[in-house]
């Protein structure tokens, strides 16, 4: 499935019955997840789930492992992204288009708005929510959605109608992309799906399979890559998780196809090798660039990403674990799989003012086993 014809790539559920359990959503693994952990990183589990540590040969735990995750909030609805406001109160997207608010003393849960215009269709819905960094001056709210029509990012006040920033990003039921994240620049980066057809990575006049940075209005900046285009990056199948290190490094997740996940150090203008390299490969002298990590995907299907003191932390839908990768300056260390098969597919992390890590499942996105009082959110302390 590493080369799709364009016809079967242009017919998107076409793709996902025949990905079938290599579609990098799908929460059926293959039968190799512990030779393929053992091969590529220490896989550490968490306190309690003894058959992984044992069946990777792992007995170490680490401090951020024995942290018990408490539940923040049960009974959503496959939450997608989670974002939090001045006040420490989180805005929570599900994917059926309703904002929920978690009110940060008292952790209660209530419906905070629903998005209009959002068409959830397979993975797609609402999805990505960043808060603007100038939230106490324009109070603007910044969400990325599937209409009828598209995926698009829009802003809003809370309650408020929203605002096109971005329109006629090409949608399907796969690969829709969906995570967006301001810079330390103010600048707002997004991670948009090739949409299942593959050739749009590669096409600079295409804003898919790509990771795009704008403006808050939506405009291109004038410093951007290529001029008069929002394109950052290229060479992206689907990028669901963004996040940015303290030096102003923006880190990436990206679902392979059917062999390799991917975390990328994204800079600017670099290609990152989408459809003809999937995981590491040949750069053909430079013209891509290779992840620094990557996983099988049946180990990962990465999605949201959050970076606490020196550690990214990866929510993996189909690996239904959290991955700690340190960060030593713009390299990686070996990862380690947190909370293995605990919680079953995680699709959000967020880092927290309070410093601690939230996550979210995604256990009711009709991919996932539904345990009882799912979907939740969880927070972790972590080593900062
Ligand atoms: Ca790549």
């Amino acid at each position: 499935m590493r080369s799709v014809t364009p016809v079967l790539a242009a017919a998107g559920l076409a793709v996902l019955t025949a990905c079938g359990g290599s579609d990098a959503e799908t929460s059926t693994a293959a039968p190799t997840t512990n030779t393929a952990a053992a091969t590529t990183a220490t896989t550490t589990a968490d306190p309690g789930t003894s058959t992984a540590a044992a069946a990777s040969g792992g007995g170490e735990v680490t401090a951020q492992a024995a942290a018990r995750p408490r539940t923040i909030a049960t009974g959503l609805n496959t939450p997608w992204s989670i974002a939090f406001l001045p006040s420490g109160d989180a805005l929570v997207s599900e994917r059926g288009g309703v904002i929920k608010r978690v009110a940060a003393k008292t952790r209660r849960v209530t419906t905070e708005m629903r998005v209009p215009g959002v068409v959830e269709q397979g993975e797609s819905g609402l999805l990505g929510l960043a808060v603007s960094p100038t939230y106490a001056k324009d109070r603007m709210v910044y969400a990325y959605l599937t209409t009828a029509r598209d995926n698009r990012i829009v802003r809003f006040r809370l309650r408020g109608k929203p605002r096109v920033v971005v329109s006629g990003l090409e949608k399907a039921p796969i690969h829709d992309g969906g995570r967006i994240a301001f810079g330390p620049d103010g600048k707002l980066y997004a991670g948009v799906g090739d949409a299942g057809n593959t050739d749009l990575a590669q096409d600079q006049d295409s804003q898919n399979g790509k990771i795009l940075r704008m403006n808050p209005s939506g405009s291109v900046p004038k410093d951007n890559p290529f001029p008069g285009s929002r394109v950052f990056s290229l060479g992206h199948r689907n990028v669901q998780g963004l996040a940015f290190d303290a030096k102003g490094r923006l880190w990436a997740s990206e679902f392979g196809q059917s062999t390799r996940d991917e975390v990328n150090l994204v800079e600017k203008g670099k290609n990152y090798g989408w459809p003809t390299v999937e995981g590491r490969g040949d750069t053909q002298g430079g013209k891509f660039t290779n992840p620094l990590v990557t996983w099988a995907t049946s180990e990962a299907s990465p999605s949201g990403v959050a970076i606490v003191g020196t550690h990214l932390y990866v929510a993996a839908l189909g690996g239904e674990r959290l991955w700690d990768v340190p960060l030593r300056g713009a390299k990686t260390g070996r990862p380690k799989a947190l909370l293995q098969g605990r919680y079953g597919r995680i699709r959000a992390a967020t880092a927290a003012p309070d410093g601690s890590l939230w996550i979210a499942t995604s256990n009711r996105d009709g991919r996932g086993d539904v345990r009882s009082g799912d979907d939740r959110i969880l927070r972790l302390a972590v080593k900062r």
